[in-house]
């Protein structure tokens, strides 16, 4: 039974499926989330307050010894440390952790974590670091909300870029991932919209709430006159004060923060405006609606009857004559929907990029800064309607694990077969074609998309009936009988049917001229600085230009825009590269039950995160493979040492006979480097540390002899 209860699941000599669920879960029972498998970390969300990181654990993670201590997230944060600072060595000096897992599984509470201990780390200059604290609740306030699988779902995937000189952090930078925008205008049964509208409302002093033009919370559309207990709305006051320090922090300036606020209560009047179909085709509004169309008007600062016309009809320029087409409800309240989002969207990119201005290092061009990045993005998703968004949610999950096995896996094995060292091919999942299926040009889903929204008559069934026809043989593409544009997608973590009604839009995700025109002219200083920025290829917002450049780059986007997918693809690719070339910490999150209840396993859910994280397999390569493979050169260079010899060549007898000199066993020489087990290098440092202490014991003697 001992063996079962493994901190090390890759020191275990047999494991099948159900007894690794056992070991977890037993583990789990006594409230053991995280167990290694080697140097990877999986970690069970245990859904309540564990006293698992309390300053004394905190000091105790620091610079430890891997083995000497149980299992933990403050480990994964000192091993990157560590080998960023070239005290381990991993080869690569920057460093990535990536943490996945499904919706809720506890990806983001995981990178608070981390980035809480590493801050802890490299305590040198407490206001910046403070800073970098205070952007999570900035950032979770307006890009997470409540969904059915999370209360605090992370709508939008992050990059935190950790920058150091030495041993000190110097700033900070974060990439954003699409924020799933359409949540501010619907949320599906039992779910929220984002939290900040809730802490504004609950939050906000009377006086402002005045000057704000707020009303009572079930008034509003977009909130679907959900609200909560008193007990829920106190502790969404409790967290605006917690937003406003922290926009205060980080440097926001009043006069952004009351912008702001204007702007988000302007989105939610506009969701009040409805629309009253006439006999002359001209839409109208009244009553009540009249009221949110001023109020709305009062908060965006633009012109009541200049948001009407842009709301009701469209002006567009032919040959030039400009033509004035009348809008239906239907399009009309589409106008109204797209301007909340991209209101809100704009918002949201502007924070990131305030962020990053304030967080930037403050350092002379020349000095060389190294990086720790934390990847937390938004888990993979099956809910009872799947959209567009989910689509690419669940590309980002399938590319991070495609990330994984590439490392895990192909790296690994392929170059045992070329260094010619033994090895029994172990086999795993290989998601690639399911990426292919997404991502291939020119016949790859999105590109099929792109394709489809290029052309301003095609329907969101017509993108469906491409689809089908053209992979209705692909294993991981499954044709849906229905009069919705339904189609199924099976991923590496299951089948997911998408409901393709209005992927073409979200992907296009134009705004008509004359919505951003009426923006650009706002009053309000923020608005108009937001609508004049365009958006890079990354999806970064880029400050605004002169006028002249603006018309031309208005002709330049109306022919080149790139779609919302594309973008999205193209920042994935730019994500990967990033990673590729730094030295990768994996942490594996699971979610024990569907619930969000504490100390329940739910065996079945909990298997299938293992089978489709491809856990077994994993664990298999950690205990019999050679996850470290320094080349000669590499490692000579860093233990010629244990020989007090400095000036050894640095080749491959150099290395064997460093080895020799060592009671370490078990690895193996293949033709340019070696392979080691993942214990080897702790074992080695273990070495150089008593060399080091042995050093100081002669210094010490010898001086002792002279004085
Ligand atoms: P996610 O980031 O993986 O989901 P979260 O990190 O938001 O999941 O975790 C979900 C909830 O689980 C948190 O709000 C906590 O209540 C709880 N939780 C997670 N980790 C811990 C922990 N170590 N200790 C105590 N409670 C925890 V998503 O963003 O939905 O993919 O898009
Ligand atoms: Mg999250």
């Amino acid at each position: 039974m001992e063996g079962l209860f493994h901190e090390d699941l890759a020191a275990l000599s047999d494991l099948d499926e159900q007894s690794l669920l056992e070991s977890l879960s037993q583990r789990f029972k006594q409230d053991r989330i995280y167990t290694y498998i080697g140097d990877i970390l999986v970690a069970i969300n245990p859904f309540k307050y564990l006293p698992l990181y309390v300053k004394e654990v905190s000091e105790r993670y620091k610079y430890h010894e891997k083995s000497k201590l149980p299992p933990h997230i403050f480990a994964v944060a000192d091993r990157a440390y560590q080998s960023m600072m070239g005290r381990l060595a991993t080869g690569r000096r920057n460093q990535c952790i990536v943490i996945s897992g499904e919706s809720g599984a506890g990806k983001t509470e995981s990178t608070k974590l981390l980035l809480r201990q590493i801050m802890e780390l490299c305590r040198a200059n407490s206001q910046l670091e403070q800073q970098i604290l205070q952007v999570n609740p900035l950032l979770e306030a307006f890009g997470n909300a409540q969904t059915v699988m999370n209360d605090n779902s992370s709508r939008f995937g992050k990059y935190i870029q950790l920058r150091f000189h030495n041993s000190s952090v110097k700033g900070a930078k974060i990439n954003e991932y699409l924020l799933e925008k359409s949540r501010v205008v619907h949320q599906d049964e039992g779910e929220r919209n984002f939290h900040i509208f809730y802490c504004m409302l609950a939050g906000i002093s009377p006086d402002d709430k005045d000057m704000y033009g707020l009303l009572d919370p079930t008034q509003y559309r977009y909130l679907n006159g959900r609200y909560g207990s008193e007990d829920i709305v106190r502790k969404w006051g409790e967290k605006y004060s917690e937003v406003c320090n922290a926009m205060d922090m980080v440097g926001f300036q009043e006069q952004e923060k009351v912008d702001m606020m204007t702007i988000l209560a302007g989105i939610l009047s506009l969701g009040n405006i409805m629309f009253e179909p006439t006999e002359t085709d001209v839409l109208r509004v009244t009553g009540k609606s009249m009221g949110w169309l001023k109020a709305t008007a009062g908060q965006f600062g633009v012109q009541e009857e200049e948001l009407l016309r842009s709301l009701t009809c469209t002006l567009s320029v032919t040959r030039g004559e400009a033509i004035r087409r009348l809008h239906n409800q239907q399009q009309a309240e589409d106008a109204r929907d797209s301007i909340a989002k991209v209101a809100y969207g704009r918002v949201f990119g502007w924070i990131v990029s305030k962020v990053n201005e304030l967080l930037a290092p403050n350092v002379d061009f020349d000095v060389e800064l190294t990086e720790i990045g934390i990847l937390d993005i938004f888990g993979f998703e099956n809910f009872a309607v799947n959209r567009f968004e989910q689509l690419c949610i669940n590309l980002a999950n399938e590319q991070l694990q495609y990330f994984f096995n590439h490392h895990i896996f192909l790296m690994e094995q392929n170059e045992y077969k070329e260094e010619g060292i033994e090895w029994e091919t172990i086999s795993f999942k290989d998601n690639k074609p399911i990426l292919d299926l997404i991502l291939t040009k020119p016949i790859g889903i999105l590109s099929l998309l792109d394709e489809q929204s290029a052309f301003p008559q095609a329907s969101d069934r017509d993108f469906v009936d491409k689809l089908n026809s053209k992979f209705k043989s692909s294993p991981h593409y499954e044709v849906v009988r229905s009069r919705s544009p339904l189609f199924t997608v099976v991923h590496y973590a299951g089948k997911v049917q998408y409901n393709g009604g209005g992927f073409l839009e979200m992907n296009r995700d134009t705004i008509p001229a004359s919505i951003r025109d009426l923006f650009i002219n706002s009053v309000t200083p923020l608005l108009s600085v937001l609508f004049a920025a365009t958006i890079s290829r990354t999806g970064t917002l880029m400050p605004r230009k002169a006028k002249v450049m603006q018309k031309a780059d208005d002709n330049f986007n109306s022919t080149r825009k790139q779609s919302v997918g594309a973008q999205f693809k193209h920042s994935l690719a730019v994500l990967m590269e990033k990673m590729f070339v730094a030295s990768p910490h994996f942490v594996r999150c699971i979610k024990p039950n569907g619930n969000k209840l504490p100390d329940q396993v739910d065996n079945k859910r909990v298997m299938d995160q293992l089978r489709y994280n491809g856990l077994l397999e994993t664990i298999r390569i950690r205990r019999d493979g050679f996850s470290w493979r320094p080349s000669f050169k590499e490692f000579a260079q860093r233990y010629n040492i244990l020989l007090i010899k400095p000036d050894l060549p640095l080749t491959k007898e150099s290395c064997l006979s460093i080895l020799n000199t060592t009671e370490i066993h078990g690895w193996k020489c293949g033709s340019s480097r070696l392979f080691f087990k993942y214990w080897h290098q702790e074992e080695l440092s273990r070495l150089l540390e008593r060399l080091g202490k042995a050093a100081l014991v002669i210094q010490k003697n010898y001086l002792s002899l002279r004085y």
